[in-house]
This record gives C-alpha cells, sequence and structure tokens, in this order.
C-alpha cells in the first residue's frame, strides 16, 4: 500500500510543486482547493505521469462544516494520511492597519487560521488513531517578522508558527511529528491574489532579484518528509539568497 499525502490548495504554487515531488516519491494524493477544474487537471496529469493514486476533495476551507463533511466522508482507507500538507493559505491587501478592509482580515483570518485548524483537527485525529503521521504547516518570513502594512496577514502566520508549536507538544504523545515550514518571497500567484487579480503590481514584488520558485519550498517540505522515523524538523525558515528578512531584499536594479 502507498503512503497518503493530503495537500491542502493544491491548484497553484506551493501546493501544485508539492503534489508533483510527493507524486514523484510514489505518495498516492488527496489534493484540495475551490477551483475545480485545476484540481481534475493535476489529477489527470498525476495519474498519467506518476501512476498514482489521486483523490480530490472540492472545498473552502473557510466552510467549516463541508471541509470536516468532506474529510469524515473519504472512505477509510484514504484516511490512512501519511502527511498533511497545511498549505491552503493567501493575503489579501498591503495597507496601514487603519486603512485595512474588515473582509480581506476576516478572508485571512479564516482562510490561513481557522481553515488550518479545521483540517488540522480532523486529520490530526485519524493520525492518532492510525499511530502515525507528520502534519507540516506552511508558515512564513511573515510568521517571524513584521513588515509594514503586512499587519493582518503577519499576524495569521505567526498564528500558524504558534500553532505549529503547540500541535508539536500535544501530539508528541502520539508519535506524530510537526513541522512549519516558512518560506521567504516565493513566485507564485500569491501576490496576484495579494492585489486583487493586478498583475503588473504582482509581477514588481519579484523584480530585481531571483525569488524562490514553488518547486524550492516543495523539495525542502520533502526533505522535511523523507528524514527518517527519529529525526523531526521543527522549524524551517528558507530564503532565496537574495533576502535576509522581511523587507531587507537585495536588489539588482
Ligand atoms: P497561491 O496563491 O499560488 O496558492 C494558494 C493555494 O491556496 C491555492 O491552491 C488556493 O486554491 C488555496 N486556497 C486559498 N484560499 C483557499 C480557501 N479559502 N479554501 C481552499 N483553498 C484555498 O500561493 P502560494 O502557493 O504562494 O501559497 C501557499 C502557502 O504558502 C500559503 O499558505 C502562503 O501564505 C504561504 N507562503 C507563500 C509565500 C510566497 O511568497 N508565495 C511565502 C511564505 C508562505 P483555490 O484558490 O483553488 O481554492
Ligand atoms: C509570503 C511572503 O514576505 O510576502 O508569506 O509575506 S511575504
Amino acid at each position: 500500500m502507498a503512503k497518503i499525502a493530503l495537500i491542502t490548495g493544491a491548484t497553484s504554487g506551493i501546493g501544485e510543486a508539492c503534489a508533483n515531488v510527493f507524486a514523484r516519491e510514489r505518495y498516492d494524493l488527496i489534493i484540495t482547493g475551490r477551483r475545480m477544474d485545476r484540481l481534475e487537471k493535476l489529477a489527470d496529469f498525476l495519474k498519467f505521469e506518476y501512476n498514482v493514486n489521486v483523490r480530490i476533495l472540492n472545498f473552502d476551507v473557510r466552510d467549516r462544516e463541508t471541509t470536516v463533511g468532506n474529510l469524515e466522508n473519504l472512505p477509510e482507507e484514504w484516511k490512512k494520511v501519511n502527511v498533511l500538507i497545511n498549505n491552503a493559505g493567501l493575503s489579501q491587501g498591503l495597507e496601514p492597519i487603519n486603512e485595512g478592509s474588515y473582509d480581506d482580515w476576516d478572508r485571512m483570518i479564516d482562510t490561513n487560521v481557522k481553515g488550518l485548524l479545521y483540517v488540522s483537527k480532523v486529520v490530526s485525529n485519524w493520525m492518532i488513531a492510525n499511530g502515525f503521521g507528520h502534519i507540516i504547516n506552511l508558515g512564513s518570513i511573515a510568521g517571524k517578522e513584521v513588515y509594514a502594512n503586512g499587519n493582518v496577514y503577519c499576524a495569521t502566520k505567526h498564528a500558524v508558527d504558534a500553532l505549529n508549536k503547540a500541535m508539536r507538544i500535544d501530539l508528541l504523545p502520539h508519535g506524530i511529528k510537526v513541522t512549519a515550514v516558512h518560506p521567504g518571497a516565493v513566485e507564485t500567484e500569491f501576490s496576484e491574489v495579494r492585489f486583487k487579480g493586478d498583475k503588473d503590481r504582482a509581477k514588481k514584488v519579484y523584480e530585481g532579484f531571483e525569488p524562490l520558485v514553488a518547486a524550492d519550498v516543495a523539495e525542502t517540505i520533502w526533505f522535511c518528509a523523507s528524514r527518517p522515523p527519529h529525526v523531526n524538523v521543527n522549524d524551517l525558515l528558507l530564503m532565496p539568497t537574495a533576502q535576509s528578512g522581511g523587507a531587507n531584499i537585495f536588489r539588482k536594479q
């Protein structure tokens, strides 16, 4: 029986890259996201390219009932999840706190914190019953530092950092591994989503230096997932070579 990885937010960027890396390593996959067309296309590709089994779950992590229902309705054999990658997340807007949008704040908190909690509760209970498992949480440099106008996004990623530490403590007696991977700037659809479809503004974020690409992060996550049973990476921060911290990026132009 192949190992199973459950990846939230597999329709683009880091989640999609993780799906490719774990399929390459012969994992069967549960991939989730809101954009069904992309999930179907990815599942078809992975089945063809790597001959793995892929199960699609189409839900919005902000909707607790749908999230828990979709997960609990999986057939029992798909609940033997070895690796959960809590990746679904987003940023919305980049304004000072007094100008921020209530809707943007709700969207980030509901997705990055509450959505991650809904998925983690269900899957950690499976892992406890199974007697094995590894949860990998996508944090961010924004979960380690705060940068100008990043306020609520940074707060959600600080929350992920805290939850990662909390999960590590709470799940320790059950032998479940818990890891946070915190990337710096990765060129994905992240900035396009943050700037609500403004592609030109999004592109400028990555101009003048070489950012990470999604595959860099996925290979790092695979490194964490493929350590021997007695080794756990608790917390890993990775940056483009041109970035030393949150706002400190060396630009050539
Ligand atoms: P992308 O925008 O490329 O991917 C985000 C993924 O999250 C998509 O698959 C999207 O799927 C999913 N998602 C977003 N909202 C929801 C929702 N409400 N319900 C279900 N799925 C959702 O961004 P990245 O790949 O860059 O981001 C992935 C993770 O990495 C995020 O947690 C992000 O905060 C974090 N990160 C990103 C960095 C970067 O610089 N890019 C750096 C550090 C951390 P769909 O829209 O189909 O639902
Ligand atoms: C994404 C990286 O620096 O845009 O988490 O917040 S950053």
